[in-house]
């Protein structure tokens, strides 16, 4: 209902001033795809543990306790699938946030973003210490959530190479597992962004002016639902959108 209004809002703007170029405003939240534990190998009490969703991860069960291996013995890596943001978004902001299952006190953790055509594996994991485009470095806090900005050029740059990487040292206090939760607990992203809307939607051939030719594709799309057609964005094209376009007949502003 709210992009719908907001949808609304724009067209209605549109026809008002002769279509000039608008953007509609979207939101997505993104769960990861791929998640695990990569352990660099020298935690000194080691605890089982496996996940399934993580089977291209060196995964050897390596986990800080409360008075075990602290100071970044192990890391949490995850990957988002950014393809369902448009090439074309403007990306106008973006978020992380990170839940636990209690409030963590959490000092000295450090986490690197990436932009990356890679899935997560042990190689591409290790990398990321040298190769990211986004490091906090030595982040404290004291509470079930943390969040952050991301950069945005990294978030446009991620949209284009398919996927965000995270990597997420420990620290002390901050026992690993709190961060590898499932479901809606899972890190997540909210990428805010805008969609240029075409600055004359009747010109359906892209010729600069609304006429005849239009007219004709416009028929060919009448009572089916392509975007194209469906200028009030209703979900189907008739008799509303036809106004639209006699509304618009002539050279396009
Ligand atoms: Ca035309
Ligand atoms: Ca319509």
């Amino acid at each position: 209902m709210h992009v719908f209004f907001e949808r609304f809002l724009s067209w209605s703007l549109c026809f008002s001033f002769w279509c000039v170029g608008m953007a509609n405003a979207e939101q997505l939240v993104l769960y990861p795809v791929q998640s695990g534990i990569v352990s660099d190998g020298s935690c000194c009490s080691p605890y089982a543990y496996s996940n399934s969703a993580d089977d291209l991860l060196l995964v050897t069960g390596c986990f800080n306790s409360t008075y075990g291996c602290h100071f970044r013995k192990d890391y949490a890596a995850w990957r988002w699938d950014m393809s369902s943001i448009p090439e074309d978004a403007k990306v106008t902001g973006a978020a992380m946030y990170l839940n636990h299952p209690s409030p963590v006190m959490a000092s000295w953790v450090d986490i690197w973003v990436d932009a990356t055509r890679s899935s997560l594996n042990s190689n591409y994991v290790s990398s990321m210490f040298s190769n990211h485009d986004q490091h906090l470095h030595d982040v404290s806090y004291w509470a079930a959530s943390y969040s952050f900005f991301l950069d945005i050029d990294m978030v446009n740059a991620a949209i284009v190479e398919g996927n965000l990487a995270m990597k997420l040292g420990n620290g002390e206090g901050a026992d690993g597992v709190v961060y590898i939760n499932t479901g809606d607990d899972q890190p997540r992203i909210t990428v805010f962004y805008e969609i240029a809307t075409k600055p004359c939607p009747a010109d359906l051939n892209g010729d600069g002016i609304v006429d005849s030719a239009d007219l004709g594709i416009f028929l060919w799309f009448w009572g089916s639902s392509p975007s194209d057609g469906d200028f009030n964005g209703d979900g189907v094209v008739d008799s509303s959108d036809l106004g639209v376009l006699l509304g618009a007949w002539g050279e396009c502003p």
